[in-house]
């Protein structure tokens, strides 16, 4: 079946994402997405095939987590998704990426419409739903990681097919910028490492274009189209490179472009299509806690978002929970012990519940929800009915979709059959109608009347 998508820009960079990943042979299995070579833009066009089987709740998000060597980012990873990754204080214990499922929590609507839910993925406890999303831990990066260095581009790649980062800091400033033991490390240098790596990568990416656009000036291209198509896998389109290049106050004139100048499209080029936020890792050490009070009122960092953070206080909680010591829900502030438990035991679980009292969690779930939510924006939607008639149980699915996602687009991501008969969609909370470009909100329920149901 082939299908003409209208997508957001969204939207588009994930499905620009799965183009790319299809040279990964398990990508099409696992998503059951199949995509033409012949992918064409037209704006924001975007023709793509999807398989007669697509399956939405497969397509989700993919977090990846990001950082130096040994600043946690397996055990953070192990912690959210419950694997079994090896973890060290060792640099580069991970070497190939793992992938894994991690959740985000948001509201169920189902206790609105006095129904109990049935989620065909993920969770709900509580009248709290965990949705499903990737969590990718990607090898540490080290300087010079452009150039190689360390397991270099490899480790570029695998954090370009992901949609958003959280880069993990060890805030306890014990290991150096290689990951090596040490004492007194300033953790802001690891922040600044991390973005001057990416900028640096993506830099030589639009270097590569500016000179190609230079190569072909005769031919009358327009340069965003040029520097776009070279910078194509980061998921950028031309419209987009454009605004970028005119926010920054420069003209559409590469071959005039001052290094600096260069150096800053790059920069807000990898903001844009790379966002991230912190987990400041290790907070359960006093040096982390020391380091958290003046790097989060340093003013150079007020455009991250920092969660405070301790894999191994979450890593403790879940292995407690599933030998029901304690009653723990992932991501609460608070939990009961329940059995009884050797002296050594219960105090190790006292110091983490002062710990997660404080810092209002552990911090894991809050790191994940800030980049879907805070960064991403994404917004969780319910398929709902309102005629009251669930064929397939009440609630069963919540999908997370870019912010500027419209009715018509939530028909698409259901199934392209869907999208392509729209009629219209309707509010499930109010009973109104609502048009096919009405962008919809966090926590929506909605009905779509298409003539392919
Ligand atoms: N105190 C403390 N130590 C932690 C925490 N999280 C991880 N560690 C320790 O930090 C060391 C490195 O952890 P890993 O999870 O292997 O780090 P990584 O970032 O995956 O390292 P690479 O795979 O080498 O890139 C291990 O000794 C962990 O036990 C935490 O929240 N608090
Ligand atoms: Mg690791």
């Amino acid at each position: 079946m082939r299908a003409s998508v209208r997508c957001s820009s969204q939207f588009e960079r994930h499905y620009r994402n799965l183009v790319l990943q299809t040279k990964i042979p398990t990508y099409t299995e696992r998503d059951q997405i199949v995509t033409t070579d012949n992918l064409t833009h037209t704006g924001i066009e975007l023709e793509i095939r999807i398989g007669t089987h697509a399956n939405p709740s497969a397509m989700s998000y993919r977090i990846g987590l990001v950082g130096k060597p040994s600043v946690g980012k397996s055990t953070f990873f192990n912690a959210a998704t419950m694997n079994d990754v090896p973890e060290g204080a060792y640099p580069f214990t991970t070497i190939d990426p793992s992938i894994g499922e991690a959740y985000v929590r948001t509201d169920c609507a189902a206790p609105e419409f006095e129904k109990t839910c049935q989620p065909s993925v993920g969770a709900c406890e509580d009248g709290t739903r965990f949705v499903p999303v990737k969590l990718v831990d990607v090898a540490g990066l080290v300087p010079g990681a452009h150039e190689g260095k360390g397991l270099g581009n490899q480790f570029l790649t695998d954090l370009n097919e992901t949609d958003v980062l959280v880069h993990v800091v060890d805030f306890s400033g014990t290991t150096d910028l290689e990951g090596e033991s040490t004492e007194g490390h300033d953790p802001r240098k690891d922040i600044d490492f991390l973005e001057d790596e990416l900028d640096a990568w993506y830099l030589d990416i639009l270097e590569k274009g500016i000179q190609r656009y230079a190569d072909r000036h005769m031919a009358d291209d327009d340069p965003e189209d040029v520097l776009a198509e070279q910078l194509s896998a980061f998921g950028i389109i031309a419209a987009e490179v454009k605004q970028v290049i005119l926010g920054l106050g420069l003209e559409v004139t590469p071959m005039e472009w001052e290094p600096e100048e260069r150096e800053s499209l790059a920069r807000e080029i990898r903001k844009r299509t790379k966002p991230m936020v912190v987990a400041a890792n290790k907070m359960d050490t006093p040096e982390a806690q020391e380091n958290w009070e003046s790097i989060t009122d340093d003013p150079e960092y007020d455009h991250l978002e920092f969660v405070p953070v301790s894999a191994h206080a979450e890593k403790a909680l879940k292995n407690a929970n599933e030998q029901g010591a304690i009653e723990y829900t992932p991501g609460d502030a608070e939990f009961e012990i329940v059995g009884d438990l050797p002296e050594e035991k219960a105090a190790g679980l006292e110091q983490i519940q002062s710990f997660v009292e404080r810092y209002d969690g552990t911090g894991v779930q809050r790191a994940l929800e800030a980049a879907a939510f805070d960064v991403l924006d994404l917004k969780a939607v319910f398929p709902g009915t309102d005629s009251g008639n669930w064929t397939n149980g009440p609630f069963r699915d919540c999908f997370l979709l870019p912010a500027d996602a419209t009715a018509e687009e939530f028909a698409y991501h259901l199934h392209s059959d869907i999208g392509d008969g729209f009629l219209h969609a309707i509010d499930c909370r109010d009973s109104r109608q609502v048009s096919a470009d009405t962008v919809l909100e966090h926590r929506d329920v909605v009905e779509i009347i298409s003539t392919n149901q």
